[in-house]
């Protein structure tokens, strides 16, 4: 087993899932502003370190991402953020992507930049702590959406990236992330996934990807956000298994969902439908960011220095994305 799949594995296993707390400032300061609070460094880490030292850590949480900030900030304990978080025996991991940009050629489409220097950055990342990175490329599904040159363009980058990764024995995360945006149907999304899922992994064996050692984070199947078309948890389960079964290969140790703009509970009951009926090896999981932050933020907004009670809540979610991440989750649990 290489030293990679095995700190995949670590991130993964028994239930366990990502906190995708890697926020740009932009859009972190997009979520404070939305529930009142200013977004200054100070209150950006007073809400993540709330989060990180909670204890639903401890049991439900194997990585957290982080952004460029929050990776280099000291907690009031005066520990590093990193070590905050490795003391709750989770692994620190940080986005390296610098963001998605026009894409020249099909100007309503984004690529994601971040190559430039991306060596050098792993290589300080890596001494603050980081064991595993991420990178996001976005896709819109439209009739002519996603373009063969955003699915070429961006598959390149992921790979580009991964393999810069893994040679500073780091683990990528490759977030190829279909957008729930538009009134598209459950079937489009499953076409238009598979798309972009095939040319991903077409690249990654071209640039000799060791695929044990990378977590895939990619969207569920679902409608889109403003269709009509009424979809089952079942149905969502079972479109996502397919699409993963059909084109990702085998060798990939783990699977960890986006919520992607879904409700919490929404997020974690199609989890715990695609752990129900899972059928492949792979490990399924959840990375995720708003599913797991949005009632804790909006409970810590209206008192920011009520740090016990914010954690209720968010230990409450972790359990519950952990749950469904072992098929165990039920609607009740949501209330008790
Ligand atoms: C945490 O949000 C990330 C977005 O960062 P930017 O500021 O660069 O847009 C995002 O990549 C996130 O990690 C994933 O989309 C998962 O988050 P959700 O909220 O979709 O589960």
């Amino acid at each position: 087993m290489s030293e990679l799949n095995k700190t995949a594995l670590k991130i993964l296993s028994n239930g366990k899932g990502i906190l995708a707390a890697d926020e740009s400032t932009g859009t972190m300061t997009k979520r404070l502003e939305s529930v009142n609070v200013e977004s200054s460094p100070e209150n950006r880490l007073l809400f993540r370190e709330t989060l990180f030292s909670s204890e639903g850590m401890k049991n439900c949480i194997g990585g957290v991402i982080l952004y460029d900030e929050t990776i280099k900030q000291t907690t009031k304990s005066k520990q590093t953020v990193p070590e905050l978080i490795s003391s709750y025996g989770a692994l620190p991991g940080i986005k390296v992507d610098t963001g998605a940009k026009v894409l020249a050629g099909s100007t309503e489409e984004k690529i994601t930049e971040g190559l430039d220097g991306l060596r050098e950055r792993l290589k300080e990342y890596y001494k603050l702590g980081a064991r595993f990175t991420k990178w996001r490329g976005v896709y819109n599904i439209s009739d002519k959406y996603p373009s063969k040159l955003s699915i070429h363009s961006n598959a390149h980058a992921l790979a580009r990236y991964s393999s810069i990764v893994q040679e500073c024995k780091m683990v990528p995360i490759v977030e190829p992330e279909v957008l729930m945006d538009g009134n598209h149907s459950a079937e489009d999304c499953f076409n238009k996934t598979s798309v972009v899922l095939k040319k991903c992994f077409e690249e990654l064996d071209l640039h000799n990807i060791d695929l044990t050692g990378i977590i895939l984070k990619p969207n569920m199947i679902l409608a889109g956000a403003s269709s009509d078309q009424k979809l089952s948890g079942e149905d969502v389960a079972k479109l996502t298994i397919r699409c993963l079964k059909e084109n990702v290969p085998s060798e990939v140790p783990g699977i960890a969902f986006l919520s992607g703009g879904q409700s919490e509970v929404e997020a974690t009951e199609n989890l715990n439908l695609i752990n129900k009926y899972n059928d492949s090896n792979f490990i399924m999981t959840y990375s995720y960011g708003r599913a797991l932050q949005q009632s804790a933020l909006k409970f810590w907004s209206k008192d920011i220095n009520n740090i016990q009670d914010t954690q209720k809540i968010f230990n409450h979610r972790a359990n519950m994305c952990t749950l469904a991440a072992q098929g165990k989750w039920s609607a009740e649990l949501e209330t008790k």
